[in-house]
């Protein structure tokens, strides 16, 4: 790994807020390739962070901040990755389910999708059943994309397809599910139609899913 994402990474475990933009932009500046930049220092500081946290190493204010450090190191970088289509490709709703407030990753799959040329319709975090059900109603909504974080908050992706069997509109929309404690043999028992283990997968499948419809 090369001294710059090395460097980022450790700013990102160490809560540098004020530093971080500074050096992404630098990184941006000299030609580091994007994937790399997320994946190997932002996502790979989450991580190592999470373990600390685990292990009992730093607590939640801690992780707060690599969590804000982060985000700025990716608002530096969201613009970049806009594909800047004028017509989009399909309509994706995104939020973090009902009593998770985990939105890093799911705000990550929103910018990748974003640059994919879909429009995106961000309910955000903690977000209620009922206004998932709305959106679906109101808007022409392609995929349905859900995200959790906490082995407690899981079980609330059933109860959105729950849901929207009983309103009826289960076969208007594609559910995808993503988030640290997710994979696909929970996808395939909650009856989603797909599971995305990053943000790349996350737009092949809302792509392969949008075809398929
Ligand atoms: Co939280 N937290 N947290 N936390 N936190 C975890 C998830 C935890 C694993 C840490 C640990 O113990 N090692 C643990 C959960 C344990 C469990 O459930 N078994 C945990 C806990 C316990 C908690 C609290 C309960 C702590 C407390 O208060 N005692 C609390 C809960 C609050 C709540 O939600 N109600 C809490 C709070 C927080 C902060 C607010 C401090 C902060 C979040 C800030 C924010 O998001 N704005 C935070 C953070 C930062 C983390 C860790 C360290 C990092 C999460 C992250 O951003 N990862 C996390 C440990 C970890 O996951 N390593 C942890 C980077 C991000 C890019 O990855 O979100 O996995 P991820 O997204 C990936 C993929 O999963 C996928 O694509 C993304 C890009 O590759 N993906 C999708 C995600 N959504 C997708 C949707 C898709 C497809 C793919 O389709 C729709």
């Amino acid at each position: 790994m090369t001294d710059i994402l090395v460097t980022i990474r450790e700013m990102v475990v160490g809560g540098k807020f004020k530093e971080i933009e500074k050096q992404v932009q630098q990184a941006v500046d000299s030609g580091t390739d994007l994937n790399r930049l997320i994946n190997e220092a932002l996502i790979s500081a989450m991580d190592i962070v999470g373990k600390r946290f685990a292990d009992g190493d730093i607590y939640v204010p801690e992780m707060l901040v690599s969590a804000k450090t982060m985000k700025q190191g990716l608002d530096i970088i969201k613009p970049l990755l806009k594909s800047g289509e004028a017509e989009h490709r399909g309509t994706i709703v995104m939020g973090t389910v009902k009593g998770d407030l985990h939105d890093i990753g799911k705000n990550l799959v929103t910018m990748m999708m974003e640059g994919a040329g879909f429009r995106i319709i961000d309910l955000g975090v903690d977000v209620k059943i009922e206004d998932l059900i709305d959106t679906v109603k109101k808007e022409e909504v392609d995929v349905l994309g859900l995200s959790a974080l906490l082995t407690t908050t899981m079980p609330e992706m059933q109860n959105v397809i729950e849901a929207l069997v009983e309103a009826g509109l289960r076969n208007q929309v594609k559910v995808i599910v993503g988030g640290a404690p997710i994979d696909q043999g929970f996808a395939d028992k909650i009856g989603a139609d797909g599971f995305g283990a990053d943000a790349v997968e996350a737009v092949q499948l809302a792509r392969e899913l949008i075809v398929e419809k």
